[in-house]
């Protein structure tokens, strides 16, 4: 088995250990940041004095076939070296994915905590379980407990520092999406209740009681969203996950779920909300989850060149079969998967027997109903002739026709992005086909 990781050498505190410490009774894992500049500073001089480990460069290099896929040896590193407060953290959060994921979870970061679910699983059930939803951390998970908890709501304006860097290299796949029921309040209710908003009141910052490391700087994890999407009460504060209390690795108590954007918006471990004039000026709003033109490359790319997500684009995945199976069948295989739109609903999923010549509409009867920002489960049976390699892709057509031209592009190549954000070109998987009704095959399985 290839490692998951380069080799490394184990993490060494460097002169004293430092002391960040935890400021609320009953918040572990919670370490302020953003009142504290000069504390900042020091934690920034302290990364500054470690070599940490490099990222592993998986897109030119085959996957290990471990589980975890990959460690992530640097940012356990990052929490090693900020004292007693953090260190401990990668140890609890991965006791956290123990006792509130499914054993069968694909791990694709240990730390900070990244998985999927096993994709056939996935698509059998029209609200995926607690267990087996995705999670996407950028950092540990914080033990907050819920008799100790509030949250806090500021305005208007609040200055930000912000030094980005990478993403954190979690190699997903498409099994990043789930469907839940969730119990909370309509943000624009809680607004309301607080005394409403302030002439220039634009954005809505939401703060996540995670430490977040961003080249060689420290934050908690934040986030905006237009105030345009919490009128129209499209932003819940959530403390219910399909009839049950959040699991911690969720966002326990409180977490904010905002219908249609990407996952990045939906803040966990919330533990402030600040109204403001423009969209975050936090690590994670301006320098993650960008959208570059086909141009941009990791030669060329600035910040400033590409722009924000936050509608998630027309998209669907192939779960069943997997890239690579080889399958016998009777002239016919059954696809299943998913489709999603965050902007409605997805209206039409089609799939392609041959790399996208010819498209066949997976019929009604064979999609689960449509629910507004709901995504839609879907099974077909391809009619399958030909022998050998053979490429099978899907594409959906939402209520609004997105997206260009008409449905999602066909090729990757066509709308690619540098970081591959929410890439919305037909998913295309390769099988291997062995055909049953053809004499000659027959005779060979039997020998
Ligand atoms: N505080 C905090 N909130 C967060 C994150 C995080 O790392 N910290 N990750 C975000 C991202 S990128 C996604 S996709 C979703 C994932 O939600 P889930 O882990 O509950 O599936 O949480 C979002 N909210
Ligand atoms: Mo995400």
């Amino acid at each position: 088995m290839a490692p998951a990781e380069p080799n490394h050498k184990p993490f060494q505190i460097q002169g004293e250990e430092p002391y960040f410490a935890e400021e609320r009774e009953g918040w572990k894992g919670y370490v302020e940041w953003e009142n504290y500049p000069e504390k900042k500073k020091q934690a920034q001089q302290i990364l500054s004095k470690y070599d940490f480990p490099v990222p592993p460069e998986f897109q030119f290099e085959p996957l290990p076939k471990t589980n975890p896929i990959l460690e992530g040896i640097r940012w356990k590193y990052y929490h090693y070296a900020m004292g007693p407060t953090l260190k401990d953290l990668p140890d609890i959060s991965w006791k956290y994915v123990q006792k509130e994921k499914s054993p069968d979870m694909i791990h694709v970061l240990q730390f900070p905590y990244n998985g999927e679910p096993p994709r056939d699983r996935l698509v059998k059930t029209k609200i995926t379980p607690n267990e087996d939803f995705f999670v996407r951390n950028h950092g540990g998970v914080p033990e907050i407990d819920a008799d100790k908890f509030f949250f806090e709501v500021e305005g208007l304006i609040h200055e930000y520092p912000g030094d980005g860097d990478e993403l954190i290299n979690a190699p997903w796949a498409e099994g990043a999406i789930g469907n839940a029921r969730w119990t909370g309040v309509s943000l624009k209710k809680v607004i309301k209740y607080c005394g409403g908003l302030k002439d220039g009141g634009k954005h809505v910052e939401f703060f996540g009681a995670d430490t977040y490391f961003k080249k060689g700087s420290i934050y908690n994890y934040a986030v905006s969203v237009p105030y345009r999407k919490v009128k129209i009460h499209e932003v819940m504060l959530a403390w219910d996950m399909n009839g049950k209390p959040l699991p911690r690795i969720h966002g326990y108590p409180l977490r904010v779920v905002v219908f249609g954007f990407i996952g990045a918006r939906s803040c966990k471990w919330l533990y402030k909300i600040n109204v403001i004039g423009q969209p975050s000026l936090a690590p994670v709003q301006m320098k993650e989850y960008i959208y570059y033109t086909p141009q941009i490359g990791k030669h060329n790319n600035t910040y400033s060149n590409g722009f924000s997500i936050q509608t998630m684009p027309v998209s669907s995945a192939i779960m069943t079969p997997l890239n690579h199976d080889p399958i016998i069948h009777d002239g016919r295989i059954k696809l299943t998967g998913w489709a999603f739109s965050g902007s409605g609903w997805p209206e039409r999923v089609e799939v392609g027997g041959d790399g996208g010549s010819i498209w066949y509409e997976v019929p009604f009867e064979k999609m689960s109903k449509k629910v507004y920002y709901a995504w839609r489960v879907w099974e077909y049976e391809m009619p399958v002739d030909a022998e050998g390699w053979l490429e099978f892709c899907v594409r959906t057509w939402d209520n609004a026709l997105n997206a260009s031209p008409l449905t999602q592009p066909t090729y990757v190549r066509s709308a690619w992005n540098w970081d591959l954000h929410v890439t919305s070109s037909a998913h295309r998987i390769k099988v291997y086909s062995i055909n049953r009704t053809k004499p000659a095959t027959t005779k060979r399985l039997k020998q």
